[in-house]
C-alpha cells in the first residue's frame, strides 16, 4: 500500500530530488540527488511533514508515492512523448531559450504547448491530492508555470508560492509567446511570485498592467476577484558552510594539490564548470584563452584552462551541435599549443562528485563565469564559498543574477571578446592583496546570504500574503 500522504509543505518541481540507481544486490533503488533546493527544503519540510512532488526521470509509469529517507516523495509519471514534447520541446525548446534573451531561436509548436498544459494539469493534480487543509504548497520554475492556477481552482484553500529560477525575459520578448496570457493566468494563480532579480519581477509586474490591464502598485497586483498576489525578488543562493566544510577537508585540500601537480604546476589555473549550455558562453570564453595564447600573452605550461561541461539535455538538437562545437574549437586550441604533457585546455565533458567539484574550485587561481544570461549562477558563489584563504580571482559576467551581489569580480560582458581577454590577465595578475580585498568582501555576502535563509525568507513572506487566516508553518 502506497503511504496516505497529507502534506502541511509541498513542494512540487520538476524532478524529484533523488535518481534512480541500481543497489549491489540488482534491485532497483534510490539516491538523493545533490542540489541546493534540497538541502535548504529539508528541514522545513520534516518540520511540516512535507511532500516532494516530481518527475523522477525517464519513462517509468507503475511508481507509487514512497518515503525515502524520512522525506515523502510524489511521483509524476511522464511518457515517452511527453519527455519529448513537454520538457525537451516546450520547457527546453521554447521557454528556456525565450527566456534567456533569445540566445538561442525559441520554436513554437502547438503539440509542444499541448503537452505543457497537460503535463503542468498532472502535478497540480498530484498537488490536490496529497497538500494537507490550507496546506502550503511552493511550486518551481518554468516548467510549470501553469500549476498554480489549475492548483488554485482545485483546492482554493491552499497558500500557493511560485518561484522562477531563470530570469524573467523583457516585455518585448515574452510578447512573443502564442501562449503568454495563459502562462501570465496560470503564475497569477500564486499568492507570491518570486524572481531571483528586482528587475525580473518589475518586468512582470510591468507587464501584467500594461498587457492584462490588472491595477498593481508597487510589487503587488489586484486581481478582479478581490485577490493580491505579490511579485518579488528573493535571489537564491547556495549551502555556504556546507561548501566551505567541504572545501576544508584534508582530502579535498591533497586532491586540490594533485589536481594542480598533474596540470604540471602551472603558474595560473583558470577554471569554467558548467552545464554544457548555449546560455553559459562557454565557446567565448575558451576562445578569448585561445587568443591570448595565440598573442603570447598567456602561454602553455604557465597557464592552463580546465573547463568541466557537465552533459546536459542531450536529445535537444541545439545542445548536441554546442558539444560538437565546442569539441571542434578545444581541439584545435590544443592542436595549436598544446604540448606533450601540456594540453592548453583539459576539458571533461562529465560530471563529478561534490568533493571533486570542491577540490577544483580550490585548486583554480582564476574562476571563469560568463554566461549571456543566466538567472544566478551557483558556480560563482560555490566558488567564492570554497577560498577559504580569501585567494583566488573570479570573472564573473554582468549578465549573470550573480553579478549583483558579487560585486568585486571582474566583471565582464561575454559579447565583448577583448574586454573578456583583459579582464581573464588582469585577474590573473592581480597580486595578493587585491584578490584577498576582493574576495573577502565576496565570502562575507556569500556566507551570509545562504540557500536556507532564502527558503526560510520565501516561506515567511509567503505566509504574509493574501491576508487570508491560515496556521502558519512550523520554523526550524
Ligand atoms: C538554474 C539557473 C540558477 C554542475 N556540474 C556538476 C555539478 N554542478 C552543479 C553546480 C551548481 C549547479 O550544478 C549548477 O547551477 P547553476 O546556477 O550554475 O546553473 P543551472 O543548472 O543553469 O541552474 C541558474 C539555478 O537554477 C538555481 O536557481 O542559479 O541561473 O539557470 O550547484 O555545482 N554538481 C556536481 N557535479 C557536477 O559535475 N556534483
Amino acid at each position: 500500500m502506497p503511504p496516505q500522504i497529507s502534506a502541511d509543505l509541498v513542494i512540487v518541481a520538476n524532478r524529484l530530488p533523488v535518481d534512480r540507481i541500481t543497489e549491489d544486490d540488482g534491485s532497483p533503488g534510490w539516491r538523493r540527488s545533490p542540489g541546493g533546493l534540497v538541502s535548504a527544503l529539508e528541514p522545513v519540510m520534516r518540520a511540516n511533514d512535507g511532500a516532494w512532488i516530481g518527475w523522477p526521470g525517464g519513462t517509468d509509469n507503475d511508481l507509487e508515492p514512497f518515503v525515502e529517507d524520512g522525506l515523502s516523495l510524489v511521483p509524476v509519471a511522464l511518457g515517452a512523448e511527453e519527455v519529448e514534447d513537454f520538457y525537451e520541446g516546450f520547457s527546453n525548446g521554447t521557454l528556456w531559450p525565450l527566456y534567456h534573451d533569445l540566445v538561442a531561436k525559441p520554436e513554437f509548436h502547438r503539440e509542444w504547448w499541448d503537452a505543457y498544459v497537460a503535463v503542468n494539469r498532472r502535478f497540480a493534480e498530484q498537488a490536490a491530492a496529497v497538500a494537507a487543509e490550507n496546506a502550503t504548497v511552493w511550486v518551481q520554475d518554468y516548467q510549470l508555470q501553469l500549476v498554480p492556477q489549475m492548483l488554485r481552482e482545485l483546492r482554493p484553500d491552499l497558500r500557493i508560492g511560485f518561484y522562477l529560477h531563470i530570469p524573467f525575459p523583457p516585455t518585448e520578448l515574452f510578447q512573443q509567446l502564442p501562449w503568454r496570457r495563459q502562462i501570465l493566468a496560470g503564475l497569477l494563480g500564486a499568492d507570491l511570485i518570486g524572481f531571483q532579480l528586482p528587475g525580473a519581477a518589475a518586468n512582470f509586474v510591468r507587464l501584467v498592467r500594461q498587457r492584462v490591464g490588472h491595477k498593481t502598485h508597487r510589487d503587488l497586483i489586484h486581481l478582479p476577484d478581490g485577490r493580491t498576489v505579490r511579485a518579488a525578488a528573493f535571489p537564491i543562493s547556495i549551502d555556504a558552510e556546507g561548501f566551505e566544510e567541504l572545501a576544508a577537508r584534508p582530502g579535498v585540500a591533497a586532491r586540490a594539490a594533485e589536481i594542480r601537480e598533474s596540470l604540471g604546476n602551472p603558474e595560473t589555473v583558470f577554471l569554467g564548470i558548467d552545464r554544457l549550455d548555449y546560455t553559459k558562453g562557454i565557446y567565448v570564453r575558451l576562445r578569448a584563452f585561445g587568443e591570448l595564447l595565440a598573442e603570447g600573452e598567456l602561454t602553455v605550461g604557465h597557464a592552463v584552462f580546465v573547463q568541466v561541461a557537465t552533459p546536459s539535455r542531450e536529445r535537444v538538437d541545439q545542445y548536441r551541435r554546442l558539444r560538437d562545437e565546442i569539441d571542434r574549437l578545444v581541439g584545435r586550441i590544443n592542436g595549436d599549443f598544446g604540448e606533450i604533457g601540456s594540453p592548453a585546455i583539459s576539458y571533461m565533458h562529465s560530471s563529478y562528485p561534490r568533493e571533486e567539484m570542491a577540490a577544483l574550485y580550490r585548486a583554480a587561481d582564476v574562476m571563469v563565469v560568463t554566461p549571456y544570461r543566466d538567472g544566478m549562477n551557483l558556480v560563482a558563489k560555490e566558488y567564492v564559498a570554497c577560498r577559504l584563504y580569501n585567494d583566488g580571482a573570479l570573472v564573473l559576467s554582468e549578465f549573470a543574477g550573480a553579478a549583483e551581489e558579487l560585486r568585486q569580480a571582474w566583471l565582464v560582458n561575454p559579447h565583448d571578446i577583448n574586454g573578456m581577454k583583459a579582464a581573464l590577465l588582469e585577474a590573473s595578475r592581480a597580486g595578493p592583496r587585491e584578490k584577498s580585498r576582493r574576495m573577502r568582501a565576496m565570502r562575507r555576502q556569500v556566507m551570509e546570504h545562504d540557500v536556507r535563509r532564502w527558503a526560510d525568507t520565501f516561506l515567511s513572506e509567503l505566509s504574509c500574503v493574501g491576508g487570508r487566516d491560515q496556521p502558519p508553518l512550523r520554523r526550524v
